[in-house]
């Protein structure tokens, strides 16, 4: 029986390349090659098929592939097209991903007078994720056209095919160049690793444990930092108390100087200035803060 896991990636677009870096740095090898669509790793016990980001809900609906990569844009308009019980019967999400940020939003010309969600009923909307939209109208108990189209959302509105667009937006670049203004966020996305949830055989479960270990230890680590500093004895307790996400620091002594602890810690949160700022004004000194690369619970 093998221990091979399958993963499912975007082939190519704005997942891929956060993708390959996240196994990258999970220390899972892939070689790619051009247009090829299927490939392995070896040094770790799994198979990445690329394939458009639209089709991997099914891909793990279907358990063609063990473990998928995909916006939370994409998992929820399939999930809403599907029957929506079956759908979180068989995919799992595992983990927010920290990578491939976006918002759906409804966005309409700049001219349009636009006070509430109100003054969209009776207009026509021109989206690519038309159940999200629909969820997002029946909620607001708004009856308004949704027209769905593939692609160039945002030139609808100019072409009189819509009155208004539904799309993902990152900087607002493409609304700006299209004279469009944001109106109404609907989704707040992000890319998530999700997984098929019917039980895999036992080796396989093995290699998707230590999978989601590597993926995890990944994504602690990037968040987390390593704070090395000097506190005065009797300051102890208050400086470690502004230590973000500390529970348990290592205290050493520091040799020839007796009134002063070395305090070792990794921050669970990120370390901004201030908190430089207040370790310093609590009197903290010789404070270094350091990236951590790997990390295991
Ligand atoms: O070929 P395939 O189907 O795999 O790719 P695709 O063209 O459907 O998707 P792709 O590569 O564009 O996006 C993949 C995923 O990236 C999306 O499903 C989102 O989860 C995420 N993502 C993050 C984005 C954006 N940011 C984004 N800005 N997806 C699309 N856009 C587009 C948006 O549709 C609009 O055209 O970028 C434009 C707006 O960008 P700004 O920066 O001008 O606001
Ligand atoms: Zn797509």
């Amino acid at each position: 029986m093998s221990n091979r896991i399958r993963l499912a990636l975007q082939k190519s677009g704005r997942l891929s390349e956060d993708s390959f870096d996240l196994l990258a740095r999970s220390g899972i090898k892939i070689r790619r090659h051009r247009d090829q669509l299927f490939c392995h790793s070896e040094n770790f016990p799994i198979d990445v098929l690329l394939v458009r980001d639209d089709d991997i809900p099914a891909l793990i609906m279907e358990q063609v592939c063990d473990f998928g990569i995909v916006g939370l844009n994409v998992l929820q308009e399939a999930s809403l097209a599907q029957n929506a019980q079956d759908f979180t019967d068989r995919v799992d999400m595992i983990h927010k991903l920290n990578f491939g940020f976006c918002r759906l939003s409804v966005a309409v010309p700049r001219d349009f007078e636009y006070k509430s969600v109100n003054d969209l009923a009776h207009k026509s909307i021109a989206t690519t994720y038309p159940h999200l939209l629909q969820n997002f109208l029946d909620k607001e108990n708004i009856q308004a056209k949704s027209i769905g189209l593939t692609g160039s959302i945002e030139i609808a509105p100019r072409l009189g095919i819509a009155d208004a667009i539904c799309d993902l937006v990152s900087t607002g670049g493409t609304l700006e160049a299209n004279h469009l203004k944001e109106v109404q966020t609907i989704l707040h996305s992000q890319a998530l690793l999700i997984k098929a949830k019917p039980a895999l055989d036992r080796d396989k479960q093995k290699t998707a444990d230590l999978f989601i270990r590597r993926i995890q230890g990944v994504l602690l680590a990037s968040e987390s930092k390593y704070i090395m500093l000097h506190a005065p004895k009797d300051k102890l307790k208050q400086i470690v108390a502004i230590l973000p996400g500390v529970e348990h620091p290592t205290l050493m002594t520091l040799e020839g100087d007796p009134d002063k602890i070395g305090v070792h810690a990794v921050c669970g949160e990120s370390v901004f200035w201030e908190t430089l700022e207040a370790l310093k004004e609590a009197g903290a000194s010789s404070i270094l803060v350091m990236p951590v690369e790997k990390m295991m619970m």
